[in-house]
């Protein structure tokens, strides 16, 4: 009987514990906002810009292209007006944002407990971590894991080399792929195991890419934002080192040192988008660096997984301008998107990334083409669900499925032609 309730009472303790973080978010709402020209998206870039506090989930520079935007109680009326007085049409599509975190997660605890697998539910950080010790051990001649640097809290960042096990692990090319610069991008670390997944377990359909290739994952780079999208704040985006007295976190993706700062990257360390202190300020960015230092020569890709927004992009981030070899990364991306297209029907956007979304300097794709000269560098956008970063677990499988025959294609196309 003690035993029983013992039992009981650790199992609520954990369904507490699984439910937290949805009271940092109470009163909060999700705005779906249409700006119908180039000029209305301007104005709500510009809108946000001004208010610190309003968190831009997604925003393209595509007329008629659905933007979204995480509001505070205080702010939801000045927003409104803003919105009204400037004829940007808007809906509401989350009036209880704290309620559905809550839903999720009290969800996700009862799902966990009966499935468990990458294509069904998002794995924790440890759980990445064993996914890819398992993998190490049972394909010992074709797969290494590696810790490659710890992050600010002290977390091992671990990145896996896949190979066929024929020839020298340094004479081959290499694609390079990252997942999670963005904590709160759920879909991108589980799109890059499932890629492990394809390149290990699926070795016998998918050798050829890996003849004349090397491949390398860091399936999780900013371990220590995730960790807590996972326990205290769901929308966390930006690492978690402090960047003043009030406010952590750097964003990633503005921390790169090509054009830094320019663009698009805000000086405010309490902002969404803060570029760091300086230049590769941050643990995590530094380690992503390293490796595509590493890699100029021998790195012919290098793809960067983030949500939302179905994209495809290619430099440049930091300036509308076209980089010169765009022809061969728009090729690429094109036959991700058309794989993609005729295998479910998704459609996939392609473009350089300042003129499809906006200019944003100092991000991992613009450095490794700009600085580490790896011709092919994509950021891809996975698709939303729910309120944009967090589909259900029961559409992992089809996101993750469909965006492996998109990389697939191009790492295909990559092959072919370098
Ligand atoms: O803004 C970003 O960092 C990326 N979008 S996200 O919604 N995942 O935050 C896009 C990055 C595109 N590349 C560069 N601007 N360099
Ligand atoms: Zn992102």
């Amino acid at each position: 009987m003690i035993l029983f309730e013992f039992k009981l009472i650790s199992l609520l303790f954990l369904i507490i514990a699984s439910t937290n973080g949805f009271e940092e978010y109470k009163g909060y709402k999700i705005y779906e906002i249409i700006p119908s020209s180039v000029t209305q998206s301007n104005i709500l870039y510009k809108i946000s810009l001004k208010n610190e506090e309003i968190d831009m989930l997604t925003l393209t520079k595509l007329p008629n292209v659905p933007a979204r935007a995480l509001v505070p109680p205080k702010h939801q009326q000045k927003f409104e007006n803003d919105l009204i007085s400037n004829g940007i049409t808007f809906r509401l599509i989350n009036s209880n944002v704290s309620n559905s975190i809550f839903y999720n997660n009290f969800h996700n605890f009862f799902k966990r407990a009966t499935r468990q697998h990458i294509l069904e539910d998002y794995y924790r950080y440890n759980e990445i971590n064993s996914f890819l010790k398992d993998l190490a051990e049972r394909f010992p001649e074709r797969v290494s894991v590696k810790k490659v640097g710890d992050s600010y809290e002290g977390r091992a960042i671990n990145a896996i080399t896949i190979t066929n096990g024929k020839n020298s692990l340094t004479s081959k090319n290499v694609i390079f792929i990252d997942a999670g610069i963005h904590a709160r991008e759920w879909i991108a670390p589980s799109t890059a195991l499932y890629i492990i997944y394809q390149l290990v377990e699926k070795f016998d359909e998918n050798k050829h890419l890996l003849e004349n290739y090397d491949w390398i994952v860091i399936p999780l780079v900013n371990v220590d934002g995730y960790e807590y999208t996972h326990k205290s704040q769901r929308f966390w985006r930006k690492t978690r080192k402090p960047s003043s007295a009030i406010c952590y976190g750097t964003d990633g993706n503005r921390n790169f040192d090509f054009h830094w700062g320019e663009q698009g990257a805000s000086s405010l360390p309490c902002q969404e988008t803060f570029k760091g202190e300086k230049a590769f300020s941050e643990p995590e960015t530094q380690i992503v660096r390293d490796i595509l230092l590493s890699l100029t020569g021998r790195g012919k890709m290098y793809l960067t997984l983030h949500s939302y927004g179905n994209l495809l992009l290619y430099p440049w981030g930091y300036t509308s301008a076209l980089p010169e070899n765009w022809k061969d990364l728009d090729e690429v991306c094109k036959a991700g998107s058309n794989a993609i297209k005729l295998s479910t029907g998704t459609n996939y956007r392609v473009g350089s990334s300042t003129n499809v979304l906006y200019a944003a300097a100092g991000g991992s794709d613009d450095y490794a083409l700009g600085v580490a000269k790896i011709p092919i560098a994509v950021t891809m956008e996975l698709p939303s669900g729910g309120s944009g970063f967090d589909p259900k677990p029961s559409q992992i499988r089809k996101m993750v499925t469909e965006a492996w025959i998109g990389i697939k294609a191009m790492a295909e196309k990559v092959i072919e032609k370098y």
